[in-house]
């Protein structure tokens, strides 16, 4: 079983999460903004993963350091989840439609962390606290911490919440399959290099 369990403790943020990475999809998730526990819903349920999470963050500043620190937490719970990459398939894809959006998503386990997010949110905020300027970061920090390269292109989209659905959803898609065991290799690290991390 592929899981990982990631405390993570700063000045700004407390985050306590358990994932497995072979899951169904079954989630506890509270972050204190509404908008990102319903994108981390999202994420999980359409990449068939477990997770519970908590954050206790400095929300009263704003979203940030709390959106930040949960991707480096979360990428980092995938990092360890998937060791030394054996058998994994390694890249990822995903064209997802929300209603009027549509945004493509693909993953390389890559072990070289850089993030290409294409994406224009009409809105600056959804909801009350989340700053649309945060899917950004969100994606650079994990894809950093996972060391993955993550590339988020819209095709089409004029609702900012619909926008950010398909990210989510898309990346949820893609990295399951990524990391998903390729049964023809299952020994097999997917690299001519030998190794990936
Ligand atoms: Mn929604």
């Amino acid at each position: 079983m592929r899981k990982a369990e990631v405390i993570r403790q700063t000045s700004e943020t407390k985050i306590q999460l358990a994932l497995t990475i072979d899951g169904t999809g079954q989630q506890t998730i509270k972050t204190k903004i509404g908008f990102l526990d319903h994108m981390l819903e999202l994420f999980v349920r359409h990449g068939r993963f477990d997770l519970a999470l908590t954050c206790d963050g400095d929300v009263e500043v704003d979203a940030h350091h709390t959106t930040e620190d949960i991707a480096i937490a979360l990428g980092r719970a995938f990092s360890e989840s998937l060791g030394e990459r054996r058998g994994i398939i390694r890249y990822g894809s995903m064209l997802l439609p929300m209603d009027e959006a549509l945004v493509m998503t693909s993953v390389d386990i890559s072990g070289r962390g850089m993030a290409v997010v294409e994406l224009d949110i009409p809105s600056e905020k959804i909801g009350q606290q989340f700053d649309t300027e945060l899917v950004e970061e969100f994606f650079i920090a994990f894809a950093r911490e996972l060391g993955a390269t993550i590339h988020l292109h819209q095709i089409a989209g004029k609702n900012s919440h619909h926008i950010v659905e398909a990210c989510f959803k898309g990346f949820g898609r893609a990295l399951g399959e990524a990391i998903a065991v390729n049964q023809q290799a299952p020994d097999e690290i997917p690299s001519t290099k030998g190794t990936i991390k």
